[in-house]
């Protein structure tokens, strides 16, 4: 009979319709490549040279105000821009282009150099939560944007330009692949179930509980079944509503205080300040309904054996499909024993 404690297997992820093939029996082999020693660096509160701390000249020549709380500014160096033709091109079916007009913003956390979303006070990180809410609301409310993406990308392994706590805002004419592979999938599992694939997903985690990492009112954070990066997250509202916008003054208190808990577990598990990729996914913004979307959001670590060992996603998950060692069920357990150990 199948385990999925010790045979080699496929799990399926619903929310994007790919599979991903799971190796519990494997974590034991030698490694003897590159590790990776995280280590939490002291920073100032301020730092002179840093672009986005207050009163600071950017790079790209404006200067910051001296911002006391949160700061959104457009990106000096924005990957799109909203004055380009929203176009189709076609070249004999096979050159195929569109011109993608958008918005890129960056939001600081707060004025503080040294600070992140765990070592921020809560209250603080609720404000976070409101801008993430406002600047979605306001770029997704322009008619020639289809979808918002707010990501944090935290860490230099993760391509963060800055420790100063920040992340980034793009708004995009039409909806990117990741959302709109969910979307589709949500769609279909809606018409055929008559139900949301997120609730009833939310519902059944809690009810194994043995994904499940942490919980409050509001929301409920899990290692998902279909995890392909070790320690991945996946943070889902409990009350089926699409977007931030929405969600109650209590239900954002709920989302900073899980957020706040998450990014601390994750520097306590790894003993130092880890590194991810985080965003929301909310519906998009093309001005249909979209009842079948369900707001949630993934943490991606980018550590693939273990707390240390990095590495890339090559060979065979470059040429056939993501492959995992850690199964979520032991890196569920490993941060709810740190969730235990570590005052938070
Ligand atoms: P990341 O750390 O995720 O790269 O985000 C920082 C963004 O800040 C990056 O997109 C922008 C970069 O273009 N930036 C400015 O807009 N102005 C600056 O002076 C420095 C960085
Ligand atoms: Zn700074």
């Amino acid at each position: 009979m199948l385990s999925l404690n010790q045979h080699p297997h496929r799990r399926f992820n619903p929310l994007i319709g790919e599979w991903v093939l799971v190796s519990p029996h494997r974590t034991k082999r030698p490694w003897q490549g590159q590790t990776e020693t995280l280590i939490a660096e002291a920073k100032p509160q301020y730092d002179p040279d840093c672009y986005l701390c207050p009163g600071n000249a950017r790079a790209g020549g404006a200067r910051n105000p001296q911002y006391t709380s949160t700061f959104v500014f457009e990106n000096d160096f924005a990957a799109l821009l909203p004055d380009t033709p929203h176009e189709f091109s076609n070249d004999n079916n096979l050159l195929i282009a569109q011109g993608e007009p958008g918005a890129c913003e960056v939001i600081c956390f707060s004025p503080r150099h040294d600070l992140t979303l765990a070592s921020m006070p809560e209250e603080q990180v609720a404000s976070v939560v409101d801008v993430w809410a406002e600047r979605w609301q306001e770029l997704g409310d322009s008619a020639s944007v289809a979808y918002v993406q707010i990501f944090e990308n935290r860490g230099a392994m993760m391509g963060a330009s800055n420790p100063h706590p920040h992340c980034q805002v793009w708004a995009t004419a039409e909806v990117p692949n990741e959302p709109a592979k969910e979307q589709q999938q949500l769609h279909a599992y809606a018409q055929k179930h008559n139900s949301c694939l997120l609730c009833d997903y939310a519902e059944l985690e809690k009810q194994r509980a043995v994904r499940t990492v942490v919980e409050n009112d509001c929301f409920i954070a899990v290692a998902p079944f279909w995890a392909v990066w070790p320690f991945e997250i996946l943070l889902i509202s409990k009350a089926h509503v699409a977007d931030l916008a929405v969600v109650s003054a209590a239900g954002r208190r709920e989302l900073a205080s899980i957020l706040h808990r998450l990014a601390g577990l994750y520097d306590c598990v790894f003993d130092a300040l880890f590194p991810y990729t985080m965003g929301f996914h909310q519906r998009p913004t093309d001005g249909t309904a979209h009842p079948e979307w369900h707001l949630h959001a993934h943490f991606y670590p980018p550590l693939l054996r273990s707390a240390t060992v990095r590495k890339f996603m090559v060979g065979y998950e470059m040429l056939a499909m993501p492959q995992r060692d850690i199964t979520p069920e032991s890196a569920a357990e490993r941060l709810r024993e740190a969730l235990r150990n570590c005052r938070i």
